[in-house]
């Protein structure tokens, strides 16, 4: 009898038929979000789930499923994930690293131009047929080539944030846990910063850290008031790294100039006053968005299951079981 695994969220047809091919798979391709009691009831007697950021795996739902093996998640951040929990009950936990690096880059790029040269609100004003003509003082804008790019977190996303920052003849300053090596520095012609030298020098702040409770409100009040006011902020990693209160309130103030968010805290509930500001750039987290990067995501995480239950040993494995 083939073991059986359950697909929280829709999935490309290929990936539920490779997993078919060695599992009972329970599917969900009208793609409802399940709440806590309707996960544990559709995971109780599956031995795998493949799960997504919308899916939260803790000891309390441990506790309810004693046949699960593995949860796969079709993500690289695996804040949803308690790792000990799981590893505590014996499941293995799996992410998705690698293959939306360069996906994700590219939509920081795109959040750091839209923002830097105002273009969601520049649309706007058109849309709402406003537009009378050309003016020499309309929509002034930061320049994105020649400024200082700070990158906080420099692991695979950031590095491929800084790279694409060569073409653009940028300064680039990071700063992380620890100092890269230098190989990776120059590959990314970037050089370390402490936080503050980072935050008061950057004429954009783009974050590409996980999101942990080291990391929680990362961004507040007092690093909002550190930047220029003439700089923007760019957030492509999670929600709850920037407390969004503050960067509202400074958004609206002029501490700074402006912002690109493609995460929220309590998303997808975002704070309302975001929606009444104009410096602000939005996007229903779409970074890794791309056609064939979701497929690769979502491919790796069936992967991950596969060999999860197969031979006990998972490509992406997160923790020690
Ligand atoms: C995912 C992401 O789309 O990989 C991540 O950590 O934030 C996104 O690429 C999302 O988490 C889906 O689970």
């Amino acid at each position: 009898m083939k073991p059986k695994v359950l697909v929280t969220r829709e999935v490309f047809e290929d990936v539920l038929q490779c997993l078919s091919q060695y599992f009972e798979v329970t599917s969900n391709q009208s793609d409802v979000v399940m709440d806590p009691e309707t996960l544990a009831a559709k995971l109780s007697g599956k031995q795998g789930a493949i799960i997504t950021l919308s899916d939260r795996i803790d000891a309390a739902l441990l506790a309810r499923c004693p046949n699960l093996k593995a949860v796969c998640n079709i993500a690289v951040g695996y804040n949803n994930i308690d790792l000990a929990a799981c590893t505590k009950a014996g499941v293995m936990a799996t992410n998705t690293p690698g293959v939306l690096d360069d996906t994700t880059g590219d939509f920081t790029w795109t959040l750091i131009l839209a923002t830097a040269r105002r273009l969601t609100e520049a649309e706007a004003y058109l849309r709402a047929g406003k537009w009378d003509g050309w003016k020499l003082k309309q929509f002034l804008g930061l320049d994105v080539h020649h400024a200082t790019l700070g990158i906080f977190g420099l692991g695979r996303i950031g590095q491929v944030v800084a790279r694409r920052a060569i073409g653009f003849e940028m300064r680039v300053i990071y700063h992380d846990v620890r100092q890269a090596v230098p190989e990776v520095e120059q590959a990314c012609r970037a050089s370390f910063a402490t936080k503050e030298e980072l935050l008061s020098q950057a004429d954009i702040v783009t974050i590409h850290v996980p999101y942990s409770p080291a990391t929680h409100h990362l961004i507040g009040k007092s690093e909002l008031g550190r930047m220029k006011p003439t700089a923007i902020l760019i957030n492509a990693s999670r929600g709850g790294v920037v407390d969004d209160a503050a960067l509202i309130e400074a958004l609206r103030s002029g501490t700074i100039a402006g912002a690109g968010l493609d995460v929220f805290e309590n998303e997808p509930k975002l704070n309302p006053q975001f929606l009444e500001l104009k410096n602000v750039v939005m996007a229903p987290h779409i970074a890794s968005s791309s056609l064939a990067t979701r497929h690769k995501m979502a491919m790796l995480a069936a992967e991950n299951l596969v060999a999860a239950l197969t031979t006990g040993k998972p490509p992406n494995l997160l923790n020690p079981v």
